[in-house]
C-alpha cells in the first residue's frame, strides 16, 4: 500500500514537473513580457486612418507660409467660408476627420479668444462676430465628421511669448478650445519655437499642458513630435517607416529641439516603452497655406493613393493637408484630386480574392532554437491574378511581428518571397501582378504570440504597384 502510494506521489511529481515545463515554453515565455499596448481610444483612431488637416489664416490671404504676427487684422477675410463644403469634401475623399490650425505661428487666432487682441475679433470679417472654430466644429457634427484642432504653442504676434506669463496664456486658450468647441478627438501641437515679437523664446511649460488637457478632456488624442498619444513621423513628406512600431520611449525627450531623431520617430522604438503610434502628416500641395501659383501642384489621386500605401499601408494615420483659398472655399482642382482618390481606392479595394481561400496550416513552431515561426499558409479555391496583400495584426494584443516572409506561390512554384518587418494595424503589400494558388505568411521573428487577422488579397492597377522601402 504503502509502495503504491509513493508509485503515485511520484507520478504527480513528474506530471507536474512536465505541466511546469510546458507552461513555462508555450505560455510564460510568451506572456509574461509586458507589452505597451493601444488605449481605447487610440484604438478608435487607429480605425481612423485617414483625416484631412486644414491650414487657414492670414497667410491665406498674404501669401505666406509663416507670417510674421504683425499682419493687421483685417487681412483675414474669407467672403465665402463655407466649412460645410470643407466637410462635403473631406466626405467625399473618405476622410474621418478635419484638425484645423486655429491658431499658427503668427499668433492669429480664428476664434474670439479673450487672451488674445490678434484674433476673428478685431477683424472686419463679419464685423468681428465670425467664428471659424464654431462653424466648422457645427459642420463636424452635422457631417459626422471628428474635430481636431492644431494650436502652435510658438507665437509670433503674443506680447507675453517668451515670459512665464505665456504659459497661462497658452493654458486659457486651451481651456477655451475645450469648453466651447469640444469634442476634440485630436489635439496637434507644433514643436516650432522660435522667437517671439520682443526677441525672446518661450520655455513651454510641457508637463502643464498635458495635464490641462487630461483635465479637460481626457479622450482627446495629443500629438506632437512624441506623443503623449500620438507622434510625427519624422518628415513631412507623408511616409511611414518600412519598420514602424507604434512605440516610443520619451524619457528625456521633448517635442522640438529636444525630441530624438528623425529617423527614430519615424521608425518607432522596438521595446519602447509607451504605445505612441505615428501619424503622416503631408500636404496636397507644395505648401501648407494656399497660395494660387500652387494650383498645379495639386497631388493626383495616383500619387494620393501612393501616399496612402506608405503611411496606412505601413500601420500609420495619414493627415492630408487640404488648404482652402481665400474665398474660404476648398478649390475645385483639390476636391476633384480627392474625389478620384476615393474612387481608385475603393475600386483597388472591391473584391477581396482571399475571401474563400482555405487555412491549411496555421501555426508551425520551429522547436530548434524556440524561435516562433507562425505561419498561415491559405489555400486559394482557384488560382488568381493577384499583386496586393493587406494583412492586419490584432494590436489590442500589442504590436509583436518583428519580421515576415511572404510567399507567393503559384502550383507549387515560389514566385514571390516578399520579406517584410511589422505590421502593426495594418501593412498593405504590393508586388508584381502573378497568378497564385497559394499565399504562405510566415512569421520568422516576433516579440511574442503575434495574431494575424483576416488577411485580404487585390488586384489592384498595375501602375499603382509601389516599390518596398
Ligand atoms: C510645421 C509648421 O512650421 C508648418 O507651417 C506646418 O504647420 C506643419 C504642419 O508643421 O512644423
Amino acid at each position: 500500500m504503502l509502495l503504491r502510494f509513493y508509485y503515485f506521489y511520484c507520478m504527480m511529481k513528474k506530471i507536474i514537473a512536465l505541466f511546469c515545463i510546458c507552461c513555462y515554453y508555450n505560455l510564460f515565455a510568451q506572456n509574461s513580457i509586458n507589452h505597451p499596448l493601444p488605449s481605447n481610444t487610440q484604438l478608435v483612431w487607429h480605425d481612423m486612418e485617414f483625416y484631412l488637416f486644414v491650414h487657414f489664416g492670414p497667410n491665406t490671404f498674404t501669401n505666406k507660409e509663416w507670417g510674421l504676427g504683425n499682419e493687421p487684422e483685417d487681412v483675414f477675410n474669407p467672403t465665402q467660408l463655407n466649412c460645410s463644403q470643407w466637410c462635403n469634401i473631406a466626405k467625399a475623399a473618405g476622410a474621418r476627420g478635419i484638425i484645423i490650425t486655429a491658431k499658427h505661428h503668427d499668433g492669429f487666432c480664428l476664434w474670439p479668444s479673450k487672451f488674445s487682441t490678434h484674433t476673428v475679433k478685431e477683424s472686419k470679417w463679419r464685423n468681428g462676430k465670425g467664428d471659424v472654430l464654431k462653424e466648422l466644429s457645427e459642420a463636424c457634427k452635422q457631417n459626422g465628421l471628428k474635430f481636431g484642432v492644431y494650436i502652435s504653442p510658438w507665437d509670433r504676434n503674443h506680447p507675453q511669448y517668451g515670459t512665464a506669463a505665456y504659459n497661462d496664456v497658452f493654458v486659457g486658450m486651451l481651456k477655451e478650445l475645450f469648453q466651447r468647441y469640444g469634442p476634440i478627438y485630436e489635439l496637434w501641437w507644433d514643436g516650432a519655437n522660435g522667437e517671439g515679437p520682443n526677441g525672446k523664446k518661450q520655455v513651454y511649460d510641457w508637463d502643464r499642458f498635458k495635464r490641462t488637457v487630461a483635465e479637460l478632456s481626457p479622450n482627446t488624442l495629443v500629438f506632437s513630435d512624441i506623443g503623449p498619444h500620438i507622434r510625427w513621423t519624422g518628415n513631412e513628406k507623408g511616409i511611414a517607416g518600412f519598420t514602424n512600431w507604434n512605440l516610443l520611449d520619451t524619457a528625456g525627450f521633448t517635442p522640438g529641439a529636444g525630441a530624438p531623431s528623425a529617423d527614430t520617430l519615424n521608425t518607432g522604438n522596438i521595446y519602447g516603452k509607451n504605445w505612441i503610434p505615428a501619424e503622416c502628416d503631408v500636404s496636397i500641395r507644395k505648401g501648407w497655406f494656399y497660395h494660387n501659383d500652387e494650383d498645379a501642384t495639386v497631388k493626383t489621386p495616383q500619387q494620393l493613393f501612393g501616399l496612402y500605401l506608405k503611411s496606412v499601408g505601413r500601420g500609420a494615420n495619414l493627415l492630408l493637408n487640404v488648404p482652402p483659398n481665400d474665398k474660404g472655399l476648398i478649390s475645385a482642382a483639390d476636391s476633384a484630386s480627392l474625389v478620384e482618390f476615393k474612387k481608385l481606392k475603393e475600386s483597388c479595394f472591391k473584391t477581396n480574392l482571399l475571401k474563400q481561400a482555405m487555412i491549411i496550416n496555421k501555426v508551425h513552431t520551429n522547436k530548434t532554437d524556440f524561435k516562433r515561426e507562425v505561419g498561415i499558409h491559405l489555400q486559394l479555391k482557384k488560382p488568381v491574378l493577384i499583386n496586393c496583400l493587406v494583412l492586419r495584426e490584432n494590436i489590442r494584443n500589442g504590436q509583436l511581428i518583428k519580421k515576415m516572409n511572404i510567399l507567393v506561390i503559384n502550383n507549387g512554384e515560389v514566385v514571390h518571397t516578399i520579406p517584410i518587418t511589422t505590421v502593426g494595424h495594418k501593412r498593405i503589400i504590393t508586388f508584381t501582378r502573378t497568378e497564385a494558388t497559394e499565399i504562405a505568411l510566415v512569421i520568422t521573428n516576433a516579440k511574442g504570440k503575434p495574431e494575424l487577422l483576416d488577411t485580404e488579397g487585390y488586384l489592384i492597377e498595375e501602375n499603382l504597384v509601389e516599390n518596398e522601402k
